[in-house]
């Protein structure tokens, strides 16, 4: 005890997301000396920064907050299956709130280096004002989708209008009217083009890759249905702990190709009508897998996109060709496709007409000028290991996190790296993702156990061995193997044209089941951590 007292901190937390919250929560409940130091002015991570318009869940709400106590539970109630971000920062202010977290929560301090110590085994860490900070412990709660990127295109300080980041949206800024342009259709563009249709006087959608999208279907929850979600509350977290990946949604176990046509097509219209993400994970199980399964759910879902897209021109391009329905990230919408029936909406497939330069006046594309007051950009992120990038982080022997990486990201069960002790990341690449909070609530919790463990048995210094590094790279690899996902670019392959170093593709994140992902974390821990290497 009296040699931690050279450092400020028994354990310092990156990020006050829903899981530097968490992480702060628990280590409070060890009666460790803990501070959370985040880069906003504000909780709440990427609801905090993600504030453009439309931004929501696509995960069911009550499948979304945390389940560690009752009383939050309790007192907290959600007004939409998939709440919007107004309702989410909330969720994360009142969490704040409730469990007095603020007064350990340090903001408006980004983090630029964390070097381990090796004489006291200990981090150093620096923040943007050269302020240091010590703690034997360090968990870094980043997020995986926190560092926007910016295409790469000439003259992009030119313009003269407003130009910026969906994750970086101005407050007070008006579209009523405005010639507006956005550039980019994954998730996050998705959302925001159905929203901002609403209010722009015109839009031109730059698309280079469409995604395949289909119906959120949001609704809203009255007092009365929210007592009964309350009810159903162990039930629901019941059904995330024993899905694939964390969603109240489970797999149809039959093979799509078995199932007779007519009873096939019955289902995908039954699922076409149901909320969330019931069309991609209560979808038959070999869709992720098998190439004649995909095809046959994506031609189904490209005959809706006809349907629903007046223009067939139009329609034709808004369907994915080079990918399968679900091997990208998929986006849900809310009459997206509806959009492009307006009168005042225009879509320019970049990838036919590309985009040569942005000037002062608007974007450039090979055929024409066209005009605009804002450019949005919903480019995406440096996603999984961009956030680790952005610091200086060096191990042992002042190694650098970005060389241990650089063929790709290597942990061990994606929470602690070789060369790194004592440092333990929540949604570490090669973790468990799916949906997150659940996720989050897992490895929060392994971390806390591991901590208190450590100090209960006077372990200065935990680290990933070299053989354990080795071994979880391979599972991690090996449960990768065969998905459709998998041979297609992404964020969540890591792939991130606007990067010169993220052009290839990585495996960024556990691919095999939730509940196996679990087993293996809990055996580690049953064994008293000894896969680590402890000192
Ligand atoms: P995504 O899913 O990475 O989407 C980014 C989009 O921006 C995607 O359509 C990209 O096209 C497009 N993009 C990126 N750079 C360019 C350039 N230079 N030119 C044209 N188009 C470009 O990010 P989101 O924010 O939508 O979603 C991230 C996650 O956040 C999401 O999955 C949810 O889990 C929440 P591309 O596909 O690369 O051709």
């Amino acid at each position: 005890e009296a040699s931690n007292r050279q450092f400020n901190y028994d354990v310092l937390i990156v990020g006050a997301g829903l899981s530097g919250m968490f992480s702060l929560y628990r280590m409070r409940q060890l009666g460790l000396r803990v501070k959370v130091l985040e880069a906003g002015s504000g909780e709440g991570g990427t609801w905090f920064w993600n504030r453009y318009p439309g931004a929501r869940f696509d995960s069911e709400s009550y499948s979304y907050n945390f389940s560690f106590s009752q009383e939050l539970l309790d007192e907290w109630s959600w007004t939409e299956h998939f709440a919007p971000q107004s309702e989410t920062l909330k969720y994360c202010q009142f969490l704040a709130e409730k469990f007095d977290l603020r007064r350990d929560m340090q903001f408006n301090t980004r983090i630029k280096s964390a070097h381990y110590q090796e004489a006291t085994d200990s981090w150093l860490l620096t923040d943007q004002d050269g302020k240091t900070y010590s703690s034997r412990f360090l968990i870094t709660c980043m997020g995986i989708l926190n560092e926007p990127t910016y295409p790469d295109i000439p003259g992009v300080h030119d313009f003269k209008g407003e130009a910026f980041h969906t994750a970086r949206w101005p407050d007070n800024v008006s579209l009523e009217g405005k010639r507006v342009g956005i550039i980019g259709t994954g998730a996050t563009g998705i959302q925001t083009i159905q929203e901002i249709v609403k209010t722009v006087g015109h839009l031109t959608v730059f698309q280079r890759t469409p995604n395949w999208s289909a119906p959120l279907h949001n609704s809203t929850i009255s007092p009365a249905e929210m007592m009964k979600i309350r009810e159903r509350y162990p039930e629901i977290f019941k059904l995330c702990n024993e899905s694939y990946s964390c969603f109240i949604h489970g797999a149809d176990t039959r093979k799509t190709l078995e199932v007779p046509e007519d009873e096939r097509l019955a289902f995908w219209e039954d699922l076409y009508s149901r909320p969330g993400f019931a069309k991609w994970l209560s979808n038959f199980g070999d869709i992720n897998t098998d190439r004649a399964a995909n095809k046959a759910f994506s031609d189904f879902i490209a005959d809706k996109i006809r349907s629903r897209v007046k223009d067939p021109v139009t329609a034709e391009k808004l369907i994915p060709k080079n990918h399968g329905f679900g091997t990208r990230r998929v986006p849900l919408e809310t009459f997206y496709f509806e959009a492009y029936n307006q009168p005042n909406v225009r879509l320019i497939d970049i990838t036919e007409d590309p985009i040569q330069c942005i000037t002062e006046k608007g974007i450039q594309t090979l055929g024409e000028l066209v005009e605009l007051d804002i450019i949005v950009y919903a480019t995406g992120f440096d996603a999984v290991t961009g956030a680790f990038s952005a610091v200086d982080f060096q191990g042992v022997g002042g190694r650098k996190l970005t060389e241990t990486w650089s063929a790709g990201p290597r942990t061990q069960l994606g929470l602690l790296v070789h060369d790194f002790p004592n440092m333990m990341m929540v949604m570490g690449p090669h973790q468990m993702f799916g949906n997150i909070p659940r996720s989050i609530e897992y490895a929060v919790t392994w971390i806390s156990n591991c901590i208190g463990y450590c100090r209960d048995h006077d372990i200065k210094r935990i680290e990933a061995t070299e053989e354990g590094v080795k071994s979880w790279t391979e599972h991690v690899h090996e449960c990768a193997e065969g998905l459709l996902a998998n041979e297609v670019d992404s964020w969540m392959t890591g792939v991130n044209k606007n990067l010169k170093h993220k052009q290839k593709r990585i495996i960024a994140r556990y691919n095999g089941p939730a509940p196996g992902y679990r087993k293996f974390c809990d055996g580690v821990a049953s064994r008293g951590y000894t896969d680590f290497q402890l000192n």
